[in-house]
């Protein structure tokens, strides 16, 4: 009889264990409103367009705000995604709407749902997205042997990051921050001395002003030894490369050669540009420098334009 019990108390706590709850979400039905999805240009999404359900852990409201005017990819750093879903899924096809069926991690309460949706199949693709906030707690899983469910209807969300009409909600191209006081507040850890976060600082000690490095793609918080100039000898010539940054129109990026270590002069010939294997906002540029023949000096420069 012992043994029974014990293997019914086991059973029941497996079964726990695998439950979880199911989230069901979906834009169907009349009765909660008109809650359709569309792009910025008032076109409904394509059918495949993904929907990522996520969570913000240890985020309140006003920070995943501030993520949301960062752009997407702040957003997807610090989100933790709960299944995905795509638009037409589970909606006879149809463009613009969608239905999913999310299970939540097992044996957890979950709060703080968000609706990450793009205009495209993958996250990387999409050039628009909207985040929407979702009302309410997902209930812990059901032990006693039944899954919970728990259902929410798209017309319930708030826009956290996106357009809203009478029709819908829709999507908008994502706003990346690209200036100079943006980047150096996420290179350098929290309460970093203000003198330090000067463009003309260089808090490690590399050489290398804080501008420099913004401008030349290198980091501002540990020190860097790669050349930020590198020399290539071609039939035609001595060539220069460099990493360009070119998301802020503030900014200007350029080299210099001199033949004679004074009187530095903009090079600005023959200029070659490639975006191949270079971060986001950057381009390699290749320049002729020389024809080989005397000795000729280079350098790159970061200035920043008058406003
Ligand atoms: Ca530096
Ligand atoms: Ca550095």
């Amino acid at each position: 009889m012992k043994v029974r019990n014990l293997l019914v108390a086991v059973l029941l706590g497996t079964l726990g264990q695998a439950l979880a709850a199911d989230l069901i979400l979906s834009n169907l039905g009349e009765d909660f409103g008109p809650a359709s999805l569309f792009e910025a240009s008032g076109m409904p999404l394509d059918e495949g367009d993904l929907i990522q359900i996520v969570i913000f852990p240890g985020l309140n409201s006003s920070e995943i705000e501030q993520l949301a005017e960062e752009g997407v990819e702040s957003v997807m750093a610090a989100s933790a995604p709960l299944g995905s879903t795509a638009v037409g899924v589970g909606a006879t096809g149809n463009n613009g709407g969608f239905e999913s069926v999310v299970q939540t991690p097992a044996g957890t309460e979950v709060a703080g749902l968000h609706l990450l949706i793009f205009n495209a199949p993958q996250a990387a693709d999409a050039d628009e997205f909207s985040l929407l906030r979702l009302p309410g707690v997902v209930p812990e899983d059901e032990v006693g042997g039944f899954e919970g469910f728990y259902t929410r209807h798209l017309g319930e969300a708030s826009v956290v990051f996106g357009g809203e009409s009478e029709g819908g909600f829709s999507t908008l191209p994502a706003t990346v921050r690209s200036d100079f006081e943006y980047w150096i507040a996420h290179e350098m850890p929290e309460g970093t001395p203000a003198a330090d976060l000067l463009e003309t600082a260089d808090p490690d000690f590399d050489g290398r002003s804080n501008l420099l490095e913004y401008g030349t793609g290198s980091s501002a918080a540990f020190a860097d030894f790669s050349p930020i100039l590198r020399l290539e000898r071609r039939v035609t010539g001595i060539h220069v490369r460099y990493l360009r940054r070119m998301d802020d129109p503030t900014l200007r990026v350029f080299a210099e050669s001199t033949s004679s270590l004074a009187g530095w002069q903009p090079l600005d010939a023959n200029e070659e540009i490639s975006a191949d294997d270079v971060p986001r906002g950057f381009e390699w540029v290749e320049q002729l420098l020389s024809d080989g023949s005397g000795p000729v000096f280079a350098r790159v420069k970061v200035e920043r334009l008058e406003e």
